[in-house]
């Protein structure tokens, strides 16, 4: 450890410790806009200087060493924070009351703080380029202040590298490369940029009207399913603490908006399992296509089309979970009770933005009919809420309707990196061996280290090797040690999203701050895990709703009827 002074008040960090950390460790709060710890240390906005001597210096940057003497609020320090400010601000389109950020922005807090009153700059502007091409993600050059939080997400952590910095000087620009329009870049539409963004120059594609519309409707029968991950983090928009679980809250909400039924999407997670473990023992069996490759995140899946196209072949040919449902909702159910289903409308819940472009996918549709119609994100749901003016908070817990309303704790951990893997396996193993297994819980695939890997041997003599792995960034270390041969497996889970869905792009917004002092992807997992723990049935294949789907409706799993409606081909 090393000893200096902050603010005449010795500190005791370890060697290493930034300044702007070792401040906020010993409650010192000196704003910040462009730092964000493990994504971006580029000091360019320069709102966190402090006083070493006569220097003004960027503490996001600055090592503290022994006997270094800091003074974080002098007027001189004041003065430059507030200058770096209104500098970004006189650039800024600063139509704040109709952002959708406003309330959640970083440069409004940071200004709101610094006192400032009044931006005098009335000049010129640069780029105010939108970009509305994308079916998942918005870009808004007039909100961008250039800090380079989203280029270090979609580069550094995703190596995506979809955008980035583009001409120079007043002219600079985030953007894609040549200028092309997002659709038409490797974007996958993860949206770790928008999750980086401090302000609204990113955002989802809205969809909150077109679903209103179709609740409007008299002719149209309007189904909603709900992803396991949104369950553990919907609470946050209404204040409620990071890893509170508002199930029943959030049924019962949705059923105050106006939807006909109210479906989990984690019974589709199980469906999934079904499918997939059957997928995965029968090439287990051919030897082909080996390691077999999940195939619910459409982040992974557009990764791989774009970087590893030769390995298509690999992914596992389930359609995600939420997709079989919305499949089977327009089949099976329609059928049960009746409705055409050209009347139903599909809604899924998620904590995603790439759910969006996998929703409207080709691959993903039958005769004419989308499984899924709308996707909204975590966030667009709690703005309906609040647009409703429902008391979120206080709402009673209510019950998913059924058929398709009851998911197994193996689904709901489909929704932290890991849960897809063990939920296999624990179907896997009891399928193979005929017998009910005590110890159910796979440790060694939970947890957010990047790469995680575990050998499960079957009672049939078969091995599994499985790896997990989340964040794109490790997901292409792993492909290369696999095209080197350094790496063989049998079965891996992709997530795209750095630990799993819990922390996706449509997720409520964690501020850079909060984000250094909560572990969100801990406390989310934690929930998920205790929702898991909760459930009477905790096997995919013990859910008694997907027997009675087998035996009434599909027949066999990777049956004939399954393999039309429950999977597909990504071949592009
Ligand atoms: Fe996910 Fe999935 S887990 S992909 O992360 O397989 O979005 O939560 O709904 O479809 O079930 C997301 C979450 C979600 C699907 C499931
Ligand atoms: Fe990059 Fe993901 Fe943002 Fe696309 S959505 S620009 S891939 S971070
Ligand atoms: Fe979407 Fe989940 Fe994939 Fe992230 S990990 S892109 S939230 S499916």
């Amino acid at each position: 450890t090393i000893k200096f002074m902050i603010d005449g008040i010795e500190a005791e960090v370890t060697k290493g410790t930034t300044v702007l950390e070792a401040a906020r460790n010993q409650g010192v709060d000196i704003p910040s806009l462009c730092y964000l710890k493990e994504i971006n240390h580029s000091s360019s906005c320069r709102v966190c200087v402090v006083e070493v001597g006569p220097r003004l210096i960027a503490s996001c940057t600055l090592i503290a060493e022994e006997g270094m003497k800091i003074q974080t609020n002098t007027q001189k320090v004041r003065d430059a924070r507030r200058a770096s400010v209104e500098l970004l601000l006189s650039d800024h389109n600063q139509e704040c009351l109709s952002c959708s950020r406003s309330g959640g922005c970083e440069l409004q807090d940071v200004s709101s703080n610094l006192n400032i009153r009044k931006v005098t700059y009335t000049g010129e502007k640069s780029s105010q380029e939108k970009d509305y091409t994308s079916p998942a993600i918005v870009r808004d050059a007039s909100k961008c202040i250039l800090c380079g939080r989203c280029v270090g997400a979609c580069g550094t952590m995703q190596t995506v590298g979809a955008i980035s910095f583009a001409k120079r000087g007043f002219d600079t620009v985030i953007s894609t490369a040549f200028g092309r329009p997002l659709a038409e870049s490797t974007c996958v539409n993860c949206g770790q940029c928008i999750m980086a963004c401090p302000v609204g120059a990113l955002s989802e594609r809205e969809n909150i009207d077109d679903v209103w519309d179709d609740l409007a409707d008299p002719a149209k029968y309007v189904v909603v399913q709900t992803a396991p991950a949104v369950r553990v983090a919907l609470g946050e928009e209404f204040g409620l603490p990071v890893g509170t679980r508002v199930t029943g809250k959030m049924v019962a909400a949705l059923r105050k908006l106006g939807f006909d039924k109210v479906f989990d999407a984690n019974f589709g997670a199980d469906l999934t399992i079904m499918e997939e473990g059957t997928e995965l023992l029968s090439r287990l069996g051919s030897g082909e296509n080996l390691p077999l490759m999940t195939s619910c995140c459409p982040g992974w899946v557009k990764f791989m089309e774009h970087n590893f196209p030769d390995r298509l072949g690999n992914l596992s040919t389930c359609k995600s979970p939420h997709e079989m449902e919305g499949s089977m909702v327009k089949s099976f159910f329609a059928k049960k009770a009746g409705i055409d289903p050209k009347n139903i409308v599909v809604v899924s819940i998620m904590p995603c933005t790439a759910k969006k472009y996998e929703g409207a996918r080709e691959e993903l549709s039958r005769e004419g009919l989308q499984d899924v119609d709308w996707v909204l994100t975590t966030r667009e749901l709690a703005a309906m809420i609040k647009e409703a003016g429902l008391d979120f908070v206080n709402l009673k817990d209510e019950a998913f309707d059924n058929p398709i309303g009851k998911g197994s704790g193996a689904a709901v951990i489909f929704g932290a990196t890991g849960g897809v893997a063990e939920a296999a396996l624990r179907t896997v193993f009891e399928i193979t061996s005929g017998k009910a297994l005590d110890t159910i819980e796979y440790t060694a695939v939970r947890g957010m280290e990047g790469i995680k890997e575990t050998v499960i041997d079957l009672p049939t003599g078969q091995r599994i090797r499985t790896a997990v792995v989340h964040g794109l960034g490790n997901a292409r270390k792993l492909m290369e040690a696999m095209e080197r041969g350094d790496k063989t497996y049998d079965f891996m889970e992709v997530m795209a999203c750095p630990g799993g869905c819990i922390t996706g792009g449509g997720q409520p917004i964690v501020d850079a701050g909060t984000s250094e002092r909560i572990d969100i992807k801990a406390e989310r997992a934690k929930a998920i895990y205790t929702e898991d723990e909760a459930q009477t049935v905790r096997k995919s294949h013990n859910n008694p709703y997907i027997k009675a789907l087998y035996e009434e409706f599909l027949g066999e799993p990777n049956g004939h009827l399954a393999h039309e409606l429950l999977h597909t081909h990504y071949i592009k």
